[in-house]
């Protein structure tokens, strides 16, 4: 087992006091607090690394790139990917789905072409293919969901069809924290030699991610959901796919040789890496997936589960209180609706408390309408959480209560 006031201490930010009271940091599927060891490698960088990549015979552009490139190979083993090539640096989740979308997904598509999402997508696995849809007169469809959040899996033989040219869906729910079976989908979408794009970003924090075991064409994440940077995020894809696939963007660092008349593109991965990239942050992912390394995931994983089984039965026994979502397979996500108090009431007052908790539509809206809901208030767990946090947060939530005079 590990100790838990060890690791709060590699979080600094755990020990900030917000309206007079300690943080309880419960907002962790939208962003997580960084360790020590990434804010130092960020610090370290800029004061002894900092230079341009790729572009210089100099000793300090040379150890940037260095430690840019080398970061790379951490996440390539990471989420082991057979090759490095097949690490494209990104912005995040976001972006890496914008990538497939326009250059993997575009060219190849038809009117009448269809793209299967599910109906717990967050936006930035929805928006992206409405785009390349409008752009090319294909269809989105939607794997349905029952009442309990999970898939309706009796559905997908009818939904991939020989039009279908893409299925992409959530690993997790950001919304309501199901767990997908990952697997059986991927195969079943290959069954009909339909690729799949795999949004993890969810996964990162709570799963060991193994794009050759999952077998997945495409993985996307953002490092700072997992402990690392915002502002950066890795698109894993099949190297016989980037390969054949055009670039996204234009610019420096993406060409072998440019003339007025024709351009040349360099090799994976710098194809997809158009201009001056997020060299800091990619270095603090490298940084974040260390600390990860070191410790005893299998232990984390457990610590953290007890703490959603805790809160979970304690949220039930609130009088009014109705959760969202309650899949047999979740992770440390929750999801709640109360009587008589919107969600954004009930996260400004628990932040009196020095809560903070997630109250909106999670950018997840055809699913807030799925459970006809306009929002939810949402608490979701890391491994530096603690009991103690939770029971304050049920003090919080008896605090709303008081305010709206709610039985
Ligand atoms: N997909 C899922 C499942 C997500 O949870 C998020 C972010 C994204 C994609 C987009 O990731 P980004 O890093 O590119 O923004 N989810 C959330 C959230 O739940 N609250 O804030 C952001």
């Amino acid at each position: 087992m590990f100790n838990i006031e060890n690791i709060r201490k590699d979080f600094p930010i755990l020990s900030e006091v917000i309206n007079g009271k300690p943080l309880i940091y419960l907002d962790n599927a939208a962003t997580t607090q960084k360790p020590q060891a990434v804010i130092d490698t960020l610090k370290h960088y800029y004061e002894h690394t900092n230079a341009n990549v790729h572009r210089s015979v100099y000793t300090l552009s040379e150890r940037a790139t260095k430690e840019y490139e080398a970061a790379r190979d951490k996440v390539q083993k990471y989420i082991h990917a057979t090759h490095r090539e097949e690490v494209i640096w990104v912005r995040g989740t976001t972006e890496a789905i914008n990538l497939v979308a326009q250059s993997f997904l575009r060219p190849q598509l038809k009117a009448g072409d269809e793209i299967l999402i599910t109906a717990m997508e967050h936006h930035a696995n929805i928006v992206p293919w409405q785009l390349v849809a409008e752009q090319t007169g294909a269809v989105i469809k939607v794997l349905p969901i029952n009442d309990q959040g999970e898939l309706i899996l009796d559905e997908l033989d009818n939904l991939l069809t020989s039009r279908t040219k893409l299925f992409a869906f959530t690993y997790i729910s950001n919304a309501i924290g199901t767990i997908n079976p990952v697997k059986w989908l991927i195969d079943k979408a290959h069954e009909k030699g339909i690729p799949v794009l795999v949004d993890g970003a969810q996964a990162l924090p709570h799963v060991k991610i193994n794009v050759q075991q999952l077998n997945c064409e495409f993985f996307a994440c953002s490092a700072h959901k997992g402990y690392g940077p915002t502002g950066i995020g890795v698109l894993y894809g099949k190297k016989e796919l980037l390969e054949k696939m055009p670039p996204y963007q234009g610019g420096g660092d993406m060409i072998r040789t440019v003339s007025f008349e024709k351009t040349t593109f360099a090799e994976l991965p710098l194809k997809f890496e158009a201009g001056t990239p997020n060299i800091a942050d990619a270095i603090g992912f490298g940084a974040a997936i260390d600390y990860l390394s070191q410790l005893d995931w299998k232990a984390l994983m457990h610590y953290e589960h007890e703490l959603f089984l805790m809160a979970k039965e304690a949220l039930k026994e609130i009088p009014g209180l109705r959760i969202i979502g309650e899949a047999k397979d979740q992770a440390s996500i929750i999801s709640f609706v109360m009587d008589g108090a919107h969600p954004h009431d009930i996260g400004t007052i628990v932040d009196s408390y020095g809560v903070a908790i997630r109250a909106s539509h999670h950018c997840a809206m055809p699913l807030m309408k799925r459970f006809c809901v306009p929002a939810t208030a949402r608490v979701s767990f890391s491994f530096y959480n603690t009991k103690e946090e939770i029971q304050v947060l049920l003090e919080a939530l008896h605090g709303v209560k008081k305010v709206f005079g709610l039985p």
